[in-house]
């Protein structure tokens, strides 16, 4: 019944120090850290991950930030874990869709650095695992 997904603290939530606060927001919601891994972000890797964003006029920066510092990576696991944490997460602009109590309504300015990447999908987080974890 539980279900898996791919969760990144970005490289601006890395160096703001607040991977423990991501990690507090998933663990109070009543989510449960399966693997957590500090990771330097090769370009393949990268590419692989934001292969859907291909040819988007942001996916230049996009590479460019995700691979300028390492990035937590961690695999988190709960009923409906997918949507769970993209509730907690917040909208993609953290101004304009992210509602405050969420990650980026509270924590971010940018859509560029939004601290947080979680899976849009059971079926992306099967596909983004694998990529990230093996
Ligand atoms: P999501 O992270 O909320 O699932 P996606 O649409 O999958 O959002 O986009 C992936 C990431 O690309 C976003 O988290 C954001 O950091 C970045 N991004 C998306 N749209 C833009 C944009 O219009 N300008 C700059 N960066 C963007």
């Amino acid at each position: 019944m539980d279900e898996r997904t791919l969760v990144l603290v970005k490289p601006d939530g890395v160096q703001r120090g607040l991977v423990g606060e991501v990690i507090a927001r998933i663990e109070r919601k009543g989510l449960r850290l399966v693997s957590l891994e500090l990771k330097a972000v090769d370009r393949g890797l990268a590419e692989q991950h934001y292969a859907e964003h291909e040819g988007k006029g942001f996916y230049e920066e996009l590479l460019s930030f995700i691979t300028s510092a390492p990035v937590a990576a961690m695999v988190v696991e709960g009923p409906r874990a997918v949507a769970a944490f993209r509730q907690i997460a917040g909208g993609t602009d953290p101004v304009e869709k992210a509602v405050p109590g969420s990650i980026r309504g509270d924590l971010a300015l940018e859509t560029g650095s939004n601290i947080v990447h979680g899976s849009d999908s059971p079926e992306s987080a099967e596909r983004e695992i694998k990529l990230w974890f093996g």
